[in-house]
């Protein structure tokens, strides 16, 4: 288990992880301890990315050993949200939205001074994987309660205590035609000449980082349909198509319903705005430096273009049938659709 909190007494959470990571945690690999157990999985090589198949999905192997210790020793709090996703399905809103609404009480969202205006949403809550890859868990104790943290593991692989209902578990998937999109704009970023159709195909046959795809997308949908209370289950695509009834909805499930007094304030506009695709991409903050420990990533790779169905501009009729039908066959009985 992890140690116990130690987060500042009288302080309350949310507050951005960067404001409280003064640098005093440093960073030791877990590889060693694991080292034995990484070389033992299959592997493969998806871009930049040297991938291990650990308990049915391909990680990066370098998260391997942090998820082990994450799963055996992350002690979850009762009032942590955990945000989770597919990577390139909308983590960087999510986690704008849900940290504008929970931390609305000290950080009014039409506020000058809202740290989403100085802060990238990746620095203002703490990504699992990475944290645990460096051996930096000590961080999260750090963090006053509520506490919002973000992971891209599939639901089967999160550790047992937040599996049997220790904590909240908020996802978000994206139809997986714009999901290819997203990540091959992406790794280009590192890797220029990367080619679309090997991005594709490694998403189809499911060797993809933190796939196959569906399995990930129906770990946590069996979930959220088994654990109404605790999996909450967001598509990209509705909450483009109405933000605000998902910002309430998002709120409600993390026990914080907006007010009367707050509707009539306009406090969920105000939130939809702050985080809104082009108010988040015009911030300087998000257009200059770098996020990501491992492999730091321009700011401005995680605001491209902010929509769905871009995949008409990038595949072919044939390769969009293609990925729908495995997807399809996949979800088949589960009531779980895309379209
Ligand atoms: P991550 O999983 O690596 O953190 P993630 O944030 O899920 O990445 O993916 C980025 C996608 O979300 C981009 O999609 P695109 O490539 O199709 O454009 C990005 O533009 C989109 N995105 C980022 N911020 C917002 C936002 N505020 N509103 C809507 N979409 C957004």
């Amino acid at each position: 288990m992890a140690a116990a909190a130690a987060a500042t007494p009288g302080q309350s959470g949310p507050v951005p992880f960067k404001d409280i990571d003064d640098g005093s945690v440093s960073k030791h690999t877990p590889k060693e301890e694991f080292g034995d157990l990484v070389s033992a999985l299959p592997r493969r090589q998806q871009s930049i990315l040297q991938l291990r198949l650990y308990q049915g999905f391909w990680l990066p192997a370098h998260w391997v050993p942090g998820t082990v210790v994450f799963q055996r020793r992350f002690a979850p709090r009762p009032d942590d949200v955990v945000l989770a996703s597919y990577p390139k399905c909308g983590t960087t809103w999510l986690k704008a939205l849900a940290f504008a609404a929970a931390a609305r009480g000290a950080y009014p969202p039409a506020s000058a001074e809202h740290p989403l205006r100085r802060l990238n949403p990746h620095d203002c809550i703490p990504f699992i994987d990475e944290i645990f890859a460096a051996g930096e868990e000590t961080k999260l104790d750090m963090l006053p309660s509520p506490r919002l943290m973000n992971t891209h593991l599939p639901y089967t692989l999160l550790p047992e205590p937040v599996t049997a209902g220790g904590c909240k578990v908020v996802y978000i998937c994206r139809d997986p035609k714009d999901m290819v999109v997203s990540l091959w704009h992406f790794l280009r970023r590192a890797q220029p000449d990367l080619s679309f159709a090997d991005t594709f195909e490694s998403v189809c046959d499911g060797t993809v980082m933190v796939g196959p795809v569906w399995d990930h997308v129906l770990s946590y949908w069996r979930a959220s349909v088994t654990h109404q209370d605790r999996v909450l289950f967001l598509k990209y695509e509705d909450m483009l198509r109405d933000t605000g009834a998902n910002v309430r909805r998002l709120a409600k499930f993390m026990g914080q319903p907006f007010s009367a007094a707050e509707e009539g304030a306009g406090a969920v506009a105000s939130i939809v705005e702050l985080c809104s695709f082009d108010k988040m991409k015009g911030l300087e903050v998000n257009k200059a430096g770098t996020a990501g420990a491992y492999c730091a990533m321009p700011r401005d790779a995680f605001f491209r273009k902010g929509v769905a169905g871009d995949w008409a501009n990038h595949m072919t009729p044939a390769m969009a049938t293609r990925l729908d039908e495995i997807v399809r066959e996949k979800f088949r009985g589960t009531g779980l659709t895309f379209t």
